[in-house]
């Protein structure tokens, strides 16, 4: 599966037009496909940007017919393709450490189609996602973190997201982990020592000694696993689900904090049927919208399921926001007893099945009509007028409670975390095995874990990963990265 031995394409540029679109070819006939694709006679000069015409193959002008041995000047020109510009970067210091050229040319996808075809004429194959990061991999330029912290800043849709990644890709939690890797390393070789060769005097590996070293190492995936939620959360972001009964400005509401007209706004109770989401940063985060339908007792049954998908949203969010119209205090009746939306009424009793672990902002809506009730803790909101939508959207933020000042973590991908969990949990059964048995050290015991714990480690940076695992990764990108 994954073979490095043939020569890669694809386009690396996103689909669409654009002043420049990049190919790039990688692999060890990287350098030839590049010369017949341009007709050069000698060698591109390493990292120099080299102008050059690309042209098709002149056996493959025009198909079916007999390759032209001698070209004539009328079908060369046929050939040429566009002028574009040739970089070449031979193997090691390349993106995938082979050999690779990137042709960048006019952004048109016929243009580039074109060069990728002919390239696979001379020989190349069309890559697989992720196959040009896959080989850095591969090829030892990029551990698996920084492998997967490339495809998160191809991602990134909030500047925060974005500088983690970068954290990632430069090699933060490479070096975090290699930290406890070392350190699990040399504990595990004084231990193998002990059971060696007792008559040497290892014997008698302290046993107090051995647990300061083990809480030392969890000291370190301790602090790593503190900062996994804030992590996790900015790298794939909040849900907020937007609730209340119908016709209180919902859509009106969503739309004003997207930014855009997206979800339809009539003056007809039960507009919104089905569910309308959008994502937005909200000072850095990123933040999952999701408009729904208004909630009531209803006989229509497309309009009965838009509530129960109402609800389920609800249940799934990080935060609900809880519209309500300050010019008909109607629309309060049955929502909220004290602080928690509860109560009697069918409509009460529909929202009692969420289960409300999310937390709540209540929203009153229609600020700019004639007021009929207040209440404290309501953010108050004109989603026509825009007023108190910049209030609205630091409250969801601070209701979110990622302290967006406190360090950037280290962790954020479930993988990693949950490597970090493992390795964690071996760590303790370690130090609780050498704490239960006092002076006499069960190194066998010790060592079982603490050799679980590293494997743990080495599945998180790759060094022991199985294909499975590599290819679930890869699949995320998309083709020429
Ligand atoms: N005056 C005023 N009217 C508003 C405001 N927000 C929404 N409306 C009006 O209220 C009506 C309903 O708005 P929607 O946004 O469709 O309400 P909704 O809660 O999504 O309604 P459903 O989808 O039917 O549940 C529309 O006529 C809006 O123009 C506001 O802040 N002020
Ligand atoms: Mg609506």
């Amino acid at each position: 599966m994954f073979s490095t031995l043939d020569t890669i394409v694809a386009i690396a540029t996103p689909p669409g037009r654009g002043g420049i679109g990049v190919v790039r070819i990688s692999g060890p006939d990287a350098h030839r496909v590049a010369r017949e694709l341009t007709g050069r006679e000698t060698e591109f000069q390493p990292r120099y940007a080299t102008l050059v015409t690309v042209r098709l193959k002149p056996d493959t002008t025009s198909e079916g017919e007999t390759p032209a041995v001698v070209v004539s000047a009328s079908r060369r020109t046929n050939s040429e393709i566009d002028q574009a510009i040739v970089t070449f970067f031979p193997t090691p210091n390349s993106y995938t450490g082979d050999d690779v050229v990137e042709i960048s040319a006019h952004g048109s996808p016929v243009v580039l189609t074109a060069i990728v075809n002919a390239a696979v004429t001379c020989g190349a194959r069309l890559a697989e996602p992720g196959e040009f990061t896959l080989r850095a991999f591969l090829n030892g330029r990029l551990d698996l973190p920084q492998a997967e912290a490339v495809a998160d800043l191809i991602d990134a849709s909030t500047p925060l997201q974005a500088r983690t990644a970068f954290d990632q890709l430069n090699g933060t939690l490479t070096e975090m982990i290699g930290a406890i890797d070392r350190a699990l390393f040399d504990l595990i070789a004084q231990l193998e020592a002990s059971i060696d060769f007792p008559e040497d005097g290892y014997h008698f590996a302290d046993p107090a000694e051995i647990g300061d070293a083990i809480d030392a190492i969890r000291q370190r995936t301790t602090a790593l696993l503190c900062s996994a939620r804030r992590g996790r959360l900015i790298r794939e972001g909040f849900t907020v689900a937007i609730i209340g009964k119908p016709n209180v400005g919902k859509s009106s509401v969503f739309n004003a904090l997207v930014g855009a007209r997206r979800a339809i706004v009539t003056a007809v109770p039960g507009t919104t049927r089905d569910l309308v989401s959008e994502t937005v940063d909200l000072e850095g985060l990123r933040v999952t919208l999701v408009d729904t339908a208004g909630i009531r007792e209803t006989a229509d049954i497309v309009e009965s399921e838009g509530v129960s998908r109402s609800v389920g949203a609800a249940s799934v969010a990080d935060l609900v926001l809880l519209v309500c119209d300050l010019s008909d205090p109607s629309t309060l009746d049955g929502l909220l007893d004290s602080n928690a939306i509860v109560s009697n009424s069918n409509i009460g009793d529909r929202l009692k099945a969420v289960p409300y672990s999310a937390k709540l902002l209540f929203v009153a809506n229609k600020a700019d009509l004639a007021r009929t009730w207040s209440r404290k803790d309501a953010v108050e909101v004109s989603a026509t007028a825009g007023s108190g939508m910049d209030d609205l959207r630091r409250r969801i933020v601070r209701a979110l409670d990622v302290d967006l000042q406190a360090d950037r973590p280290a962790i954020t991908n479930l993988r990693h975390i949950a490597l970090v969990e493992q390795g964690d949990r071996a760590l303790q059964r370690a130090r609780s095995a050498v704490l239960d048995h006092g002076e006499a050290l069960p190194e066998e015991f010790v060592l079982a874990d603490l050799q679980e714990a590293r494997g743990a480690f080495e599945e998180i940076t790759g060094r022991r990963t199985s294909d499975d695992v590599l290819a679930h990764i890869f699949e995320r990108f998309c083709i020429g990265k």
